[in-house]
């Protein structure tokens, strides 16, 4: 018997607080369709190393990367299906880097679009992690042989730099990586912030620019009540005239699971408000069964224990396979 060999799909979210329904619509919603598909082998990991890159509480950050991990799991990641770890437990993903590095132009890097809104943001604290982020997200994704990576669209320059990067090592050593592709939703894919429809929804730009998964029913009632609407007051589809109810359409239409056409003749005729009613207990509705099971999560330390312990041990053993390849290869003993 032929055993069909599985595509990897791998992708990793960043424990730097709360996540926002841009992290789920764009990510993790897609993560958890995905891990049903018999066809792929799903890794989902917490990159903590990454989150270093922005000023961050080293006393409670154990606590926050644990709080990832429930957030994941109870917004539908499922051990049975997938597996599931922490980046830093794995030394192979820094070991990776450090050779991707040295193939790695320096211009490339200051071009990339996260590394130069970051930098205008944090001016105080631009560190070379924060240049070299795109290198250990590729080594991250390249370690598992990856061949698809669902992600937003914020992420779409760093998997083509990923693909640049897994060439230029194949064609210098001999083939070892994969090419990745990302796997960007048709919609969600950038779900923009409540406050300011020109920005992606962002944890950076302040509680009131998004909806935190587990947020309180009030908190979600009172953001969608303030989130800025457009001139005139017809709910209609059109973000290049209408881009803030167009991104509020785009929210009820994923969560509400109803096309984009019967949201607009349901408020035709109606205003702003009524739609915003409705939308933010659609949001609520939806969110509802993920509260309750983080809730039951956050009594049970020891299973997320062992879902994590398990997790480790399968990225290991990929990422150790790798690296012996890619030592070979490089001509390290
Ligand atoms: N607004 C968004 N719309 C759709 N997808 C999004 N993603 C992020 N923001 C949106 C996707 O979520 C996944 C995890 O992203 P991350 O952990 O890298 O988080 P982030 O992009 O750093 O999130 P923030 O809120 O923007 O954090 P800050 O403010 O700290 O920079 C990725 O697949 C990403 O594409």
């Amino acid at each position: 018997m032929v055993t069909k060999v599985k595509k990897i799909v791998f992708s990793g979210i960043q424990p730097t607080g709360t996540i926002h329904i841009g992290n789920y619509l764009g990510a993790i919603k897609n993560w958890a369709e995905l891990q049903n598909n018999p066809d792929y082998d799903c890794i989902f990991f917490v990159v903590d190393l990454h989150a270093m890159t922005v000023p961050y509480d080293a006393s409670n950050f154990q606590a926050t990367i644990y709080n990832a991990v429930l957030d994941n799991l109870a917004a539908g990641l499922d051990p049975k299906k997938c597996t599931i770890f922490i980046q830093s437990q794995i030394k192979e993903h820094s070991e990776l880097t450090w050779i991707l590095d040295t193939l790695t132009p320096l211009g490339e890097l200051q071009r990339m679009t996260q590394f130069k809104e970051k930098a205008e943001e944090q001016k105080s604290e631009v560190n070379a992690g924060l240049l070299t982020y795109p290198v250990l997200q590729a080594a991250d994704i390249l370690l598992y042989k990856t061949d698809f990576v669902p992600v937003g669209k914020d992420q779409e320059q760093h998997i083509e730099f990923t693909r640049t990067l897994a060439r230029k090592f194949n064609a210098r050593f001999g083939e070892v990586f994969k090419e990745p592709a990302a796997l960007i939703p048709k919609a969600g894919a950038k779900i923009m912030s409540l406050t300011d429809p020109a920005k992606k929804m962002s944890k950076s730009h302040g509680p009131e620019s998004y909806i935190a998964l587990f947020d309180s029913d009030e908190m979600i009632r009172r953001k969608i009540k303030i989130a800025v609407t457009d001139s005139g007051k017809e709910v209609r589809y059109d973000p290049k005239n209408k881009p803030a109810i167009s991104n509020l359409i785009t929210i009820y239409h994923l969560f509400a699971d109803q096309p984009i056409k019967e949201i607009e003749k349901r408020y035709a005729g109606k205003g702003y408000a009524d739609f915003k009613k409705d939308l933010a207990e659609v949001i609520i509705d939806y969110l509802k069964p993920l509260r309750q099971k983080r809730e039951r999560l956050e009594k049970n330390p020891d299973y997320v224990k062992n879902v994590l312990e398990e997790g480790r041990q399968k990225a290991q053993k990929i990422a150790t396979a790798t690296m012996i390849e890619v030592k070979k290869k490089t001509g390290l003993i």
